[in-house]
């Protein structure tokens, strides 16, 4: 009989791990052969005030120093995406770039050297630039054909070493960004949120296809999304909020998870879009395409909650802000009491950590898998030459506590990423805000030597992953 007291904690073969993605921590953005991302585009427009993609945390020549550095580590799993400009520069180009090829596949086999699970988000918000000048990028279904050969290929050429795959990081969050879909400049007559919920459409058909790819190339590896978890409280007990709180998490999250996860979208979000106008050409067979796309496990990144208060009709909408999205008549958010937050107003709320567990495994019985989760901050070195981080030990500590208790309750989680292993260009804001177990010694305009400096946070996630999780 199974002993329902036993305390069942971390498994053994659970994947303590961290994080990055390529246009965040590489640099080399024109080396080997690689095209132009959308990310890189983004960079350059404040280059003169944050470090950009060029050279960002230089991964790209220093990869194998730093996975030794994760080696010691003793980490046991890296996520890291691939950028399609260095697989296809152009998105769609004829050929492979073999620089490109070769590259993650030495980043991979290193890994494995060193016994670190790779763990491959395929798209984390760098998409060709090139595909965005050839036909409006997402905005039309070429780009689905164009994913799909792209994800074809990387499961063809790496699918015998990796085992985890996430096709798209944060769709959820990316359509959003205006900069990174080729949203900033409209035709005349073009209405804005209507492209955007194309382009949300289209991604749909094009993650269903990876998934689907994957279960026909590699049917022993495992796929899973990974989205942005931005739970909601209702701001108050006035019914009104309570609504507001599940408007919010319908329309921002699970929208998107029901979507993946049962092959349609949901009769809320029908339902919604339709009342803005908002509803996205489909195709006939597009409905088989999506219900063939339904993931092994869900994978999220989770930094932040909000309470979330009802917005009345008349109020001015905001729907791309992240932290302050406004959608008239169904939520906007209100700061939360009960919570501190970082100077970047993130509220840190280790025990909303714990309810995205359960709120996920409730709705989905699928393993879980934590893609992201960390604390963006100034770090400084000291006089000594080190880095005492102790709120970012704070941070990681209190949640991996709260996912030590999720475990406990019975739910299934394989793995946990901290972001990010080590300092990277933060998507808003360089260098300024860093996230890193390892510090990167350079300021936002002058990269200097980019030494690395292993941060008190390096020390303490060492003796949580050898303690496998006792010894917070
Ligand atoms: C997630 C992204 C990451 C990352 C992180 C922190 O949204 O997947 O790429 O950067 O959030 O966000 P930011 O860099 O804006 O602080």
């Amino acid at each position: 009989m199974t002993d329902l007291t036993n305390k069942r904690s971390f498994p053994d073969d659970f994947l303590w791990g961290a994080a990055t993605s390529a246009f965040q921590v590489e640099g080399g953005y024109a080396e080997g052969g690689k095209g132009l991302s959308v990310a890189d585009v983004a960079s350059f427009k404040h280059a003169d005030q944050y470090a950009d993609t060029t050279i960002a945390s230089g991964f790209y020549h220093k990869y194998k120093q730093d996975i030794q550095l994760m080696a010691e580590l003793g980490l046991k799993s890296y996520r890291f995406s691939i950028a399609w400009t260095r697989i296809y520069p152009n998105g769609n180009d004829e050929q492979p770039n073999t620089e490109g090829i070769a590259f993650y596949n030495n980043l991979i086999n290193t890994l494995l050297e060193y016994g670190i699970e790779p763990i491959v988000t395929m798209y984390h918000f760098d998409m060709p630039q090139a595909l965005i000048d050839q036909y409006n990028g997402w905005q039309s279904r070429k780009s689905i054909d164009d994913f799909d050969r792209y994800a074809r290929t990387l499961l063809n050429l790496y699918g015998d070493r990796v085992k985890y795959w996430l096709p798209i990081n944060e769709q959820n969050l990316m359509i959003r960004k205006d900069k990174l879909l080729g949203l900033e400049h409209l035709e005349a007559g073009e209405v804005k949120e209507k492209l955007r919920h194309q382009i949300n459409y289209h991604m749909f058909l094009a993650a269903a296809r990876a998934v689907a790819a994957c279960h026909e190339l590699c049917p022993q590896a495992r796929i899973g999304p990974a989205f942005a978890y931005l739970p909601a409280y209702p701001a108050s007990s006035r019914p009104e909020d309570v609504l507001a709180a599940q408007d919010s998490d319908r329309l921002l999250n699970h929208y998107l998870t029901d979507t993946y996860v049962y092959g349609e979208y949901p009769a809320y979000y029908k339902h919604y879009l339709a009342r803005q106008g908002w509803l996205p050409e489909t195709q006939p067979g597009d409905e088989v395409i999506l219900k063939a796309g339904s993931p092994d496990f869900i994978g999220f990144n989770y930094y932040v909650t909000f309470a979330a208060q009802y917005c009345p009709p008349e109020t001015a909408a905001d729907y791309t802000s992240i932290l302050n999205p406004v959608l008239p008549g169904y939520f906007r958010y209100v700061p939360n009491d009960y919570l501190a937050a970082t100077e970047y107003n993130w509220q840190i709320d280790p025990t909303g950590f714990r309810k995205s567990f359960r709120d996920l495994y409730d709705r989905y019985q699928l393993p879980l898998m934590v893609t992201e989760n960390g604390l963006g901050t100034a770090d400084v070195l000291d006089s000594e030459g080190k880095i005492d981080d102790h709120y970012r030990i704070d941070y990681l500590k209190g949640h991996i506590e709260q996912m030590g208790l999720a475990i406990d309750e019975g739910i299934p989680v394989i793995g946990y990423h901290m972001w990010a292993f080590i300092d990277i260009v933060s998507s808003s804001n360089g260098f300024s805000k860093r996230y890193g177990l390892v510090y990167v010694d350079r300021d936002e305009l002058e990269p200097k030597e980019l030494r690395r400096v292993r941060k008190e946070s390096y020390f303490w996630y060492k003796r949580v992953i050898s303690s496998k999780g006792t010894d917070l």
